[in-house]
């Protein structure tokens, strides 16, 4: 291997160790994942689908996808799938292309306001390509607010509403999204990337039992390698999205991405997936309670799911860009991230994401996220004192040996 290349191998492995890795979207995978994602199936053109490929020699890859759809279908208790899309942006273009005409109407909840890119953000395709109208939290809850939702779906009549977020702390009610898409005649599209594990362990409401589609992404909760999926119980819908996906967007499937997001599902099937989605709560819950009693705002005021999002701002005055330098300092990997009403600019921001999949995967319960909430909140009121600041590094650097990543 080119020495180069092997020596940031080398680093990231250390990284990853030595770090409280603490973004929302991140996990670390099984050994059997890694080792299919590294595997020979990466050399496989496959384009197509199973037994109807354009290429030979698909015997193989027809398995592991025929297995890919079999277990993402028990999984989330859904009639079919598609288990090719790259990405989760690639997903929700497909979906899109599906169902919309280029310039429909789409509500969408607002990027500021816990959303996602592809949820029409400007800059994204989703809101160059549709009209997108943005949804916002309550201003005094900072949560979804299913009425004022309705009245602006009674407005606007889209052609369709995308429920689903990227920072959003609170539970989704998918049943009432679908009370208002149905009274208005759109689509409901739920994009479940962030609560996908949740969702697959019973610990959050099946999107699959109310939306058209879904969509998600396989590596944040679910654990599973980089890649997408579509679900839907529609056999005219994922008609279309197969076409979509290929040949409309895609080209050849990523064999090897494929059969690790088999292993996936079969992973999260197993009954100790659901017992580590528990304890991603409960440590969620414990990382809440211990910033808020530290005075810290935590956006809604708490979580019912694996993330919550921190308004440094109002309780340290720095914004989110300095909180994250500060935990990367000692070790603590954050994301910067805006908060509804921000006053900051998207590179700077007033808030934190905060996550605890990727950590509970590595073993730590509520005792050390008690620990973690009081080294950050120490370490983003002290920011100057260096001395402090190097021993809560040690203290990471302590608690990341005893819980070691493969
Ligand atoms: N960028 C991802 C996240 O961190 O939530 C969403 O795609």
């Amino acid at each position: 291997m080119d020495k180069r290349i092997m020596e940031a191998l080398r680093e990231e492995r250390k990284r990853q160790q030595e770090n409280i890795e603490l973004i929302a979207s991140e996990n670390y995978v099984s050994k059997s994942i890694l080792e299919l994602q590294g595997s020979i199936f990466t050399n496989k053109y496959a384009e197509g689908y199973p037994s109807k490929r354009y290429y030979g020699g698909c015997e193989n890859v027809d398995t592991v996808e025929n297995l890919a759809i079999e277990y993402v279908t028990k999984l989330f208790d859904v009639k079919y799938a598609n288990v090719q899309p790259h990405s989760g942006s690639s997903a929700n273009m497909a979906v899109y292309r599906s169902l919309l005409k280029p310039k429909d109407k789409v509500l969408g909840l607002n990027l500021s306001h816990g959303g996602h890119l592809t949820h029409g953000n400007p800059v994204n395709f989703s809101g160059m390509d549709y009209e997108f109208i943005p949804y916002n939290l309550n201003p005094e809850t900072e949560m979804l607010d299913y009425e004022e939702i309705r009245k602006i779906a009674r407005e606007e009549m889209p052609q369709m509403i995308v429920a689903g977020a990227s920072a959003y702390s609170r539970a989704i009610d998918f049943k009432k999204f679908r009370d208002i898409a149905h009274e208005v005649g759109a689509y409901l599209f739920v994009d479940m990337a962030h609560i996908a594990g949740l969702v697959a362990a019973s610990l959050h409401e099946n999107p699959c039992y109310y939306a058209d589609v879904v969509s998600s992404t396989t590596h944040k909760t679910l654990r599973g390698p980089r890649g997408g999926i579509i679900l839907t119980n529609n056999e005219e819908i994922i008609k279309k999205i197969n076409k979509t996906i290929f040949p409309g967007i895609q080209g050849g499937p990523l064999m090897h991405v494929i059969a690790a997001k088999a292993e996936c599902f079969y992973e999260a099937l197993q009954p100790e997936f659901k017992e580590y989605q528990k304890q991603v709560i409960k440590n969620a819950r414990v990382l809440a309670d211990t910033l808020k009693s530290a005075g810290f705002h935590i956006i809604s005021g708490g979580t019912d799911n694996h993330l919550m999002l921190v308004d440094v701002k109002s309780t340290c005055n720095i914004t989110g860009k300095e909180a994250e330098e500060i935990l990367d300092k000692i070790h603590i990997t954050v994301n910067k991230n805006t908060i509804p009403n921000e006053t900051e600019s998207p590179t700077k921001t007033s808030g934190i994401r905060l996550g605890t999949p990727a950590m509970t995967t590595r073993g730590l319960k509520e005792e050390e996220f008690r620990k973690i909430g009081n080294i950050i909140a120490l370490a983003l009121k002290n920011k100057d004192d260096e001395q402090l600041l190097e021993k809560l590094r040690e203290e990471v650097l302590q608690l990341t040996l005893k819980f070691p990543i493969y």
